[in-house]
């Protein structure tokens, strides 16, 4: 997704709607996806549309530019940018082939956080302590090292120098119809439907 350009396209979800069942639910997951994030992608087609300067960027080059980007558009493309990658990387890493991570990401993350069980608590602890809408984040740093980084919005961590491999959608959209206000409950379910192979996949594609 980061090196697609302009007109930017809706990727299709990589399993069927009701796959995350009965830990997300189909309606929730058919909104989020085709209208949710369907919407940041066609927002972010619509600015890029008049301004042909961008139309030759990657999505991760204007992600980049973001800072000195025209102040007209720069929180448009913010938002709408980073909501097409955030919710790109979210719908990757779930899915209905719920994998364990491989012997190599298990061992990495237990010499970061002890164990499984502690990474995952010490994700849900920061993805619970984002003040109204966000996202909680595995990162791999610059040597490599695995950090949970949080974001408000539709903030990204693309414009900072580490490698996402996994992240939470905390906004209410993600969980509220099924879950109401009951973000607890929607991370529990969360990290029960990450396929870790995926996540496996983009450790090794950086390391
Ligand atoms: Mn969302």
């Amino acid at each position: 997704m980061l090196n697609e350009k302009y007109p930017f396209e809706l990727p299709p979800l990589p399993y069927s709607y009701n796959a995350l069942e009965p830990y997300i639910d189909e309606q929730t997951v058919f909104i989020h996806h085709n209208k949710h994030f369907k919407a940041y992608v066609d927002n972010l087609n619509n600015i890029i549309s008049e301004y042909p300067q961008y139309q030759d960027m990657t999505l991760e080059e204007i992600i980049r530019c973001i800072p000195s980007l025209p102040p007209n558009i720069k929180s448009q493309v913010k938002n709408n940018a980073g909501g097409v990658f955030n919710h790109y990387l979210y719908f990757e890493i779930m899915g209905g082939n719920r994998s364990e991570p491989s012997q190599e990401l298990e061992h990495m993350i237990n010499c970061s956080y002890g164990s499984m069980e502690r990474f995952k608590d010490t994700m849900k602890k920061a993805a619970m302590n984002i003040f109204g809408s966000g996202w909680a984040w595995l990162v791999v740093d610059r040597y490599g090292n695995f950090r949970i980084a949080t974001t408000s919005n539709q903030d990204t961590v693309v414009m900072f120098d580490v490698f996402p491999v996994l992240n939470i959608d905390v906004w209410e959209h993600a969980y509220y119809l099924k879950y109401k206000n009951n973000r607890n409950e929607y991370i529990d379910a969360f990290l029960k439907i990450v396929d870790f192979n995926k996540v496996n996949d983009l450790y090794e594609k950086n390391i």
